[in-house]
């Protein structure tokens, strides 16, 4: 009896863990979650009911141990050794230099490289005596650090047994632990609910989860580990380039980066940081550099060390995304639909490669939680293309008269009342078009390329317009003379003339343009598309009811709604026809052919590289048949085309049992169709 139950709880043990490799290190899970949780839930039972069945290397011992007073010191065996660092391709070059006249190597020799992301976490070693985790250490002054065992154990892409036969008897794994983007998106959003302050980036988050005391906490948080090198080892000979070991570390168990690549000279190290800087914002966790290694271990021992770092790496940094600046100001900022937004003015920084001299605050709640005041001293960050943002302030720094910036009472361009809706966080201006900052950005959004695409009528000019009355609502454009513009500061003959030419050619336009151009709220240019295929004529737009306007695809009820209560009002009524008066038409819409359309009410997700066509002309492909394309993977995505390299939207599609669709089999499918 005790003999079958014994080798069912080995049976499942080897299930659960050979799923967790599935789901953690090959990103390829062959059952639903569900089937995981039953199988844990009886080996919770099976060792409940035979404490003497159970094993420190079990899936269910992740989480067992109580808090602890502190962290125990542990002595690393070979110390943990820091990268040196390069900041441009001179220090690269200087780098690259150095190893081929250190190798010895002819210069139209090149020198084969590993290049791996430089993840931005806590360095941390595994220990496994006999294939099975013994114990972990933080990297600590290099020497020595902290017994974070306990910790470790919680984190499910750390095996607890190592996969495979001939298994070290010894063995010291050294990489990152770190806190994917979404987990930590998500870890933020929960410290908010409950009131608790929120993590100022993922590494902070990973490094603070992993010096908890209680291993309860740790659990909960969304931690995950990469591998990306060897220390000590005893008892099988590790393999003769770095390449392998990492191939030999994912065949044991580790996570190891897809983002892996061997390449050859520099020129080749080069791209591959160009190539990464571009994917940084797409992969699941953050990286702030890439590090490259020489592959070979007989020619990295023989370049040596130099006091903490090997000669053999280096690790090629990005530009910094987060600096210090001080803040010199804090304004409010009126949009189009009359959302008041608080936008610091900053001691211009140099930060992601640009130079910053605003972040938005976001709303004033945020502005209140982070309690931002002029003349503090704040962190700033620029990732890729994302808006400048405060993300903290330095609290030691505060100047003693620096006050709470407090929220406005009235619209501080334009002194209507203003609103804060019950549940939600954004305060408006009321005052609609009668409010210079409202009637600018709804000019704007009018103007701009995806919209009525008028060339040449820029945003300054655009304010300068509103600034002298000239323009009291859109309609009024098209009233602009050659000579008034070119009485302007600054404005040529030619450019006026130019001006008006642009505002005239734009009149003939499409009914999808104008729609968009009107700014109806939460109508974008996928929605006006569509109404404009399925409606085909203004007037019955404007006739339909809430009903009506829900059967069209991509309008759901709240759409319907604002399209419907847009179309109530008498003063849109009356800017529609000035605007028809003013000369602009479009031809009439053809009638939509549903036969050509065989994608009707999907929905598309595009991810990675297409080496066929450009992510652009796909776009253009799926939505010629009818399809719609989104930027994020959810249960109501059709497929995800994936191409080489993709992001984290591969992964979500897995999670959620999405189609996916390689180039190939997309472009033969799309042309079958
Ligand atoms: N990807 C990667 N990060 N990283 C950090 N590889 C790597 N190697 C390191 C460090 C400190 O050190 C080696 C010398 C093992």
């Amino acid at each position: 009896m005790t003999e079958n139950i014994s080798s069912r709880v080995a049976i499942v043990r080897t299930l659960l863990n050979q799923y967790s490799y599935e789901y953690y290190v090959l990103d390829q899970p062959t059952v639903p979650d569900s089937e995981f949780d039953q199988l844990f839930l009886e080996l919770q039972q099976l060792e409940e009911q035979h404490p003497e069945l159970v094993d420190s290397a079990s899936p269910t011992q992740r989480v067992g141990s109580e808090p602890s007073a502190a962290f125990d010191s542990i002595k690393h065996r070979v110390p943990m050794l820091s990268l040196g660092n390069a900041f441009s391709q001179e220090e690269l070059q200087q780098f690259y230099d150095r190893i081929q006249s250190g190798l010895g190597v002819e210069p139209n020799e090149r020198t084969h490289f590993f290049c791996e992301p430089k993840f931005d976490g806590l360095a941390l070693s595994l220990v496994y005596k006999n294939g099975v985790f013994s114990y972990a250490a933080t990297r600590g002054d290099g020497r020595s650090g902290e017994d974070v065992s306990t910790n470790a154990r919680t984190i499910r892409s750390i095996p607890l047994r190592l996969r495979g036969e001939a298994l070290p008897t010894w063995l010291e794994v050294r990489g990152e632990v770190v806190m994917p983007k979404a987990g930590f998106d998500a870890l933020n959003a929960r410290m908010r609910e409950q009131d608790q302050k929120e993590f100022a980036n993922p590494r902070n988050a990973a490094a603070g989860s992993m010096r908890q005391l209680d291993p309860k906490i740790t659990a909960k948080r969304p931690l995950a580990f990469y591998a990306y090198a060897v220390g000590p080892c005893e008892g099988v000979d590790i393999p003769k380039t770095q390449a392998s070991v990492l191939s030999w570390l994912h065949d044991m168990g580790f996570p190891v980066s897809i983002e892996r690549r061997c390449v050859e000279g520099l020129q080749a190290c080069l791209d591959y940081h160009t190539s990464m800087l571009e994917k940084r914002e797409a992969l699941p966790y953050d990286i702030d550099g890439v590090v490259y290694k020489v592959n070979d271990h007989d020619a990295q021992e023989r370049l040596g060390y130099v006091s903490r770092s090997p000669r053999f790496a280096i690790a090629y940094k990005f530009p910094a995304q987060e600096k210090l600046t001080t803040v010199a100001g804090i304004e409010c900022q009126v949009g189009r639909t009359g959302a008041i937004t608080p936008v610091s003015r900053l001691e211009p920084v140099f930060v992601g490669g640009v130079t910053v001299t605003n972040a938005t605050l976001h709303n004033f709640e945020e502005l209140a939680r982070k309690d931002v005041r002029v003349g503090d001293t704040v962190v700033v960050r620029r990732a890729g293309d994302v808006i400048p943002e405060v993300v903290s302030v330095v609290l030691d720094k505060r100047p003693e008269k620096a006050k709470p910036y407090p929220m406005p009472e009235v619209c501080p361009v334009c002194g209507s009342d203003v609103e804060k809706k019950e549940g939600q966080v954004v305060l408006r201006c009321l005052g609609g078009v009668t409010c210079r900052a409202q009637l600018a950005e709804s000019i704007k959004h009018y103007a701009s390329r995806q919209a009525m695409n008028i060339d040449g009528l820029g945003d300054k000019l655009i304010d300068v317009l509103v600034e002298r009355s000239w323009i009291k609502d859109v309609s009024d454009l098209y009233r602009l003379t050659q000579n008034q513009l070119a009485s302007l500061p600054r404005m040529g003959e030619l450019s006026s003339a130019n001006i008006v030419k642009a505002i005239e050619v734009s009149s003939h336009t499409s009914l999808a343009r104008f729609l968009f151009g009107l700014g109806i709220p939460e109508v974008g240019e996928a929605t006006a598309r569509s109404l404009a295929k399925h409606c085909q004529d203004l007037h019955v737009i404007r006739e339909s009811s809430i009903d009506d306007l829900q059967l069209i695809p991509d309008v759901g009820p709240v759409v319907a709604e604002h399209i419907h209560q847009f179309f109530s009002h008498d003063k849109h009524q009356a800017l529609i026809q000035h605007l028809l008066d003013a000369g602009v038409n479009w031809p009439k819409e053809e009638v939509a052919d549903e036969s050509a359309q065989p994608l009707l009410g999907k929905q598309f997700v595009l991810t990675g590289t297409l080496t066929s066509m450009t992510r652009q002309d796909a776009k253009a492909k799926l939505q010629a048949l009818g399809a719609k394309v989104t930027g994020s993977v959810s249960a109501k995505t059709t497929a995800l085309i994936c191409g080489e390299n993709p992001g984290s939207k591969h992964k979500k599609a897995l999670d959620l049992a999405v189609e996916i669709m390689d180039e190939e089999a997309f472009e033969a499918w799309v042309n079958s169709l």
